[in-house]
């Protein structure tokens, strides 16, 4: 069990402004996602795609809403299969998808640590907080919701009964650097600590990562991290539907992704927003791949003798 990692592809793109993500795991499965973690000593299973049917519309008092049923029922159906595919391995990758499926793995690997007798800690890599209700989004893009929903924060009625929350002060975001103004009233109320993209420049990406590693270390913590494409610059990720300018760069996000790897501490990863209908010759799916293989242990050194950049 201990080196063991079940993919499960999550085709949703209900939540997205525009459509795209639901080719995402194939794009990742083209990348050779697959393929790479075993010769990094893993043993992977891919568990395929979860589909939902179609659904019956469901009404909301607000009017911007796009895909409410649609969307509760991806977020009902992973609260299961996310919560199976970590009982089937050590580290389950949830291939995206829009971010509104954090809805459903995020809360089911709460549960699963629950169940464990440990809490479950979130980084969040994003340029978005993510933290609208269904009340306070505007665009009514349901991806922006995700984290006020598995912290329980009230307005969610229409989206399924929360299994299991996350406590606001095992959340770290990084790479934020677009914020509406309902989600950062939230954050002040809230009190999460958010590594913007000000705070990044002015420490490095290393300072507040290894400060909140040793906090989940320090708790016996589970440590889910959240990748949202358009944390990194698109420049070198263009894939994603809501580019924000400023990202991460590729030695940052390996750099992340190589700590994390040296910290044992993560056991659950998604990673969402992948758009393969914007990419460029399959280049954000590849450099995708590539950062998950550096959280699952590939290093420098390796990466050297390859030559796809
Ligand atoms: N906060 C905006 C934009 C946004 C959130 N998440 C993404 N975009 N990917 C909204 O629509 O809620
Ligand atoms: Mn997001
Ligand atoms: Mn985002």
């Amino acid at each position: 069990m201990s080196r063991t990692c079940a993919l499960l592809g999550v085709p949703i793109e209900t939540g997205a402004s525009q459509r795209g993500c639901v080719m995402g795991p194939a794009s990742l499965r083209t990348a050779g996602l697959a393929e790479d973690l075993p010769t990094l000593g893993w043993q992977v299973t891919d568990l395929g795609d979860l589909t939902v049917g179609p659904q019956a519309p469901k009404a909301h008092r607000n009017p911007a809403l796009h895909h409410l049923a649609e969307t509760s029922a991806w977020i009902a159906a992973l609260h299961r299969a996310a919560y199976d595919a970590g009982k089937a391995s050590a580290v389950p990758v949830f291939m995206g998808g829009d971010h509104a499926m954090a809805a459903g793995t995020v809360p089911a690997m709460a549960r699963r640590a629950a169940e464990a007798g440990r809490p479950l800690f979130l980084l969040w890599l994003d340029a978005h907080p993510d933290l609208h209700t269904l009340d306070s989004t505007e665009s009514g893009n349901l991806h922006g919701t995700p984290v006020a929903y598995f912290t329980g924060q009230p307005g969610f009625d229409g989206f399924p009964a929360l299994p299991q929350k996350v406590a606001l002060e095992n959340v770290c975001m990084m790479g934020i650097r677009s914020v509406d103004a309902a989600e950062k009233s939230r954050i002040r109320e809230l009190g999460i600590t958010v590594k913007d993209m000000r705070a990044i420049d002015e420490t490095g990406v290393l300072a507040p990562l290894r400060a909140f590693l040793e906090k989940v270390e320090r708790n016996k913590g589970m440590l889910h991290v959240s990748f949202d494409v358009d944390f990194l610059d698109p420049s070198i990720a263009p894939a994603v539907g809501t580019t924000v300018p400023g990202g991460a760069t590729f030695r940052e996000a390996h750099l992340i992704m190589e700590t994390l790897c040296d910290s044992g501490l993560v056991s659950s990863l998604d990673l969402v927003e992948l758009n393969p209908f914007l990419d460029e010759r399959g280049k954000t799916a590849k450099l995708l791949c590539d950062l998950t293989a550096s959280l699952f242990g590939r290093r420098v050194l390796d990466r050297m003798t390859r030559s796809a950049y």
